[in-house]
């Protein structure tokens, strides 16, 4: 990596735009995470805050990397075709997907063992992801792209079934505000893996600019779009304090 002509700086790099705008407002997001979470008071919502001030935080800095040079590398392709990978994306996703599991884990109340097979099969997703756009055999890619997208369907499950049912016990301004960010969760996140495959490490439909185009929206509407319905709600913010964690019918421990 360190003898081929490595571009320093992001003079030409054809997705600086979308590169640089997302680093804005990823960095705008975790300021404005930052500065309302130090006024939060209460333990329960300072915990929301936190963790939903890290998500963008992180993916500033992986944004940063990748427009100044630092988390891309080219991949040469059987066949002998080249391709740009931003490998920082992966590295960004290793950590805020879990991340944003937690906040709905959080918000839904489930146990830790749960939550831990969530963020286990998200993992799983995210590193069979970084092997398919390494990988320099095509059909190579897509087998670790489906085994990728096995793992995804595990992450729709925890989602859709163990979390929904969990929040269900949850009182009403909670179960609301999960169910609203489940399902930008499950919308936005479904985009992913279609892009990966329509973009230059899959089919190549997408030029690598309309393609970090689309990544850059979808990172900044699944991290601050996120964080801003959830840091609003009712179910963290007014009313943190009352007694929300106890149960409207008969429920299992809280968290
Ligand atoms: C890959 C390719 C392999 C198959 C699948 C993928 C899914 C990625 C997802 C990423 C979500 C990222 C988010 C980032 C920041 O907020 C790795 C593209 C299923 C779902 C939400």
């Amino acid at each position: 990596m360190w003898n081929a002509p490595v571009q320093l700086g992001f003079d030409g790099r054809p997705a600086a735009l979308p590169l640089a705008a997302g680093a804005v407002l990823l960095g705008l997001g975790t300021l404005y995470f930052l500065i309302r979470g130090l006024a939060v008071e209460d333990a329960r919502a300072k915990r929301f805050h936190l963790v939903t001030t890290l998500i963008p935080g992180i993916a500033f800095a992986s944004y940063l990397a990748m427009l100044l040079g630092f988390g891309v590398t080219d991949v040469t392709i059987q066949g002998g075709e080249t391709v740009e990978v931003y490998w920082a994306r992966y590295a960004d996703w290793i950590f805020t997907t879990p991340l944003l599991l937690v906040d709905l884990g959080l918000l839904a109340g489930v146990d830790r063992e749960t939550l831990f097979g969530a963020v286990a099969a998200d993992a799983f997703m995210v590193v069979t992801g970084l092997v398919a756009t390494l990988s320099r055999v095509r059909t190579y890619r897509y087998v670790w792209w489906a085994v990728g997208t096995l793992a995804f369907l595990t992450v729709v499950y925890f989602l859709l079934v163990t979390l929904t049912d969990a929040a269900r016990r949850r009182d009403a301004a909670r179960e609301s505000t999960f169910r609203t960010l489940r399902n930008l969760t499950l919308v936005l996140w479904t985009v992913y893996p279609v892009w990966w495959l329509a973009g230059t490490k899959g089919a190549g439909l997408l030029s690598l600019s309309v393609e970090a185009v689309g990544f850059a929206v979808l990172d900044v509407l699944a991290k601050v779009g996120f964080g801003l319905i959830l840091l609003r709600s009712r179910a963290v913010s007014a009313d943190a304090s009352a007694p929300d964690s106890t149960p409207r019918a008969s429920a299992g421990p809280a968290e």
